[in-house]
């Protein structure tokens, strides 16, 4: 059986205020996450929690049906107590304060923020890993200071080409510490931002606060929370999360295959895709006018166009796509449907980027799963 389903219905029924059923599968027991609406929960501690498909009809995502992914247990930090050092290749060493942080001047970036695992759970064989659905994937109002100014005022050396984030959680037996090596061409551009707010809120601890990362159009794993030390380096860092997690294949695999370590590349930027937030898949709905709605973004190209088919795929036409207009983050896009009569209808989506990449009907399959960007399709019953 498909868990994710198993734990949508534990989701239905917390919702719903029955008690949990005492199942012996653990992804059954759904618990609700204080500050969260209801969600797929893949791990209750530390949370991994997806968003329904639902809540992500519009352009900004509240931060109550935001996603989690989290490798480790989550830091608890004293905000007034808080040191962000910046070091390594610098000329002067900076010890930060989250005031120090706050006199920079401060910029806000629309973003989205979508784990490289989204979807995962769309690839065939299956790989292991987090069987994400869809909903690894929120858009929001990042603000705080550029990563530039912090560096320009650290002295950075011109012979440093990456920095080194590390956050405050620490490895834990098994699992080792999450650090993230970003290169110098994607830290000097000016949407690259440590975040102290999210949707005009002082970011919540369970998205980084009191600061993350942002790298706008790269995957999830780039957006590093509770950043307490930048390190400018000449080479990335060798640790497990740059090598050899979050990396793809730079030939194709045959499904269910293995890739050379050195053919390996680290992700990037994401791919386009677009989904149905409503209706949902097996939804019910009356005969007359549907609205379809969903998202479409293409990491760090700017979405062309978003196509719907209500006949499977045969024909496609113009969904409207939302006016707010971001480089790095979503598009809404919104269809009037009218269906032709009542019965099973199947409904696709699709997104085209600036840079002419569309998304195709089954994506390579990868080791880890990553970058799904399938064409989605919904099976929706009209009843007369
Ligand atoms: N310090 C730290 N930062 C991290 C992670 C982590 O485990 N530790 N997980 C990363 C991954 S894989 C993703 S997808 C995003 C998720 O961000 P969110 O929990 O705010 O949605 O955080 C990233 N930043
Ligand atoms: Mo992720």
């Amino acid at each position: 059986m498909n868990p994710s389903r198993l734990t949508r219905r534990a989701v239905l029924r917390a919702a719903a205020g029955t008690p949990f059923a005492t199942s012996a599968a653990a992804q059954d027991a759904s618990p609700r996450i204080a500050g969260k609406r209801p969600m797929l929960v893949h791990n209750d501690f530390p949370e991994d929690l997806e968003a329904l498909p639902e809540y992500l009809a519009t352009w900004i995502t509240p931060i109550d049906a935001f996603f989690v992914r989290q490798h480790l247990p989550r830091p608890t930090i004293q905000v007034g107590a808080f040191r962000l050092v910046v070091g390594g290749m610098v000329e002067s060493r900076l010890d930060l304060g989250i005031q120090d942080l706050r006199d920079f001047p401060q910029f806000t970036v629309p973003a989205t923020l979508e784990c490289a695992g989204n979807g995962r759970n769309n690839f065939r064989p299956r790989v292991p890993g987090l069987q994400w659905s869809k909903g690894a994937i929120g858009n929001a109002e990042w603000r705080g200071p550029r990563l530039r100014d912090v560096l320009a005022k650290a002295r950075a050396s011109s012979a440093a080409a990456f920095a080194d984030f590390n956050g405050a959680d620490n490895g834990l037996a098994k699992t080792p510490d999450f650090i993230r090596s970003i290169p110098m061409r994607k830290l000097l551009h000016d949407s690259t931002i440590l975040a102290l707010s999210m949707n005009g809120q002082p970011l919540p601890e369970l998205h980084g606060g009191p600061v993350r990362l942002i790298v706008p159009g790269w995957d999830g794993a780039s957006w590093v929370k509770w950043v307490n030390s930048i390190e400018l380096t000449a080479q990335p860092n060798a640790g497990f999360y740059m090598n050899p997690a979050y990396r793809y294949p730079r030939f194709s695999v045959a499904p269910g295959g293995t890739a050379k370590p050195e053919e390996m590349d680290v992700i990037e930027g994401m791919v386009v895709k677009s989904f149905f937030a409503t209706p949902s898949d097996g939804a019910k709905v009356r005969l007359g006018l549907v609205s379809l709605k969903g998202i479409a973004w293409g990491g760090e190209e700017r979405i062309a166009k978003v196509e719907i088919s209500t006949d499977g795929g045969a024909r496609w036409s113009s969904a409207a796509v939302g006016r707010e207009d971001y480089r790095f983050a979503w598009r809404t896009w919104n269809y009037n449907w009218k269906p032709v009569g009542a019965g099973y209808h199947t409904l696709c989506v699709r997104a085209t980027d600036l840079a002419g990449h569309t998304q195709p009907i089954e994506p390579a399959w990868n080791p880890s799963g990553y970058l799904w960007n399938g064409i989605e399709r919904i099976g929706v019953m009209v009843e007369s």
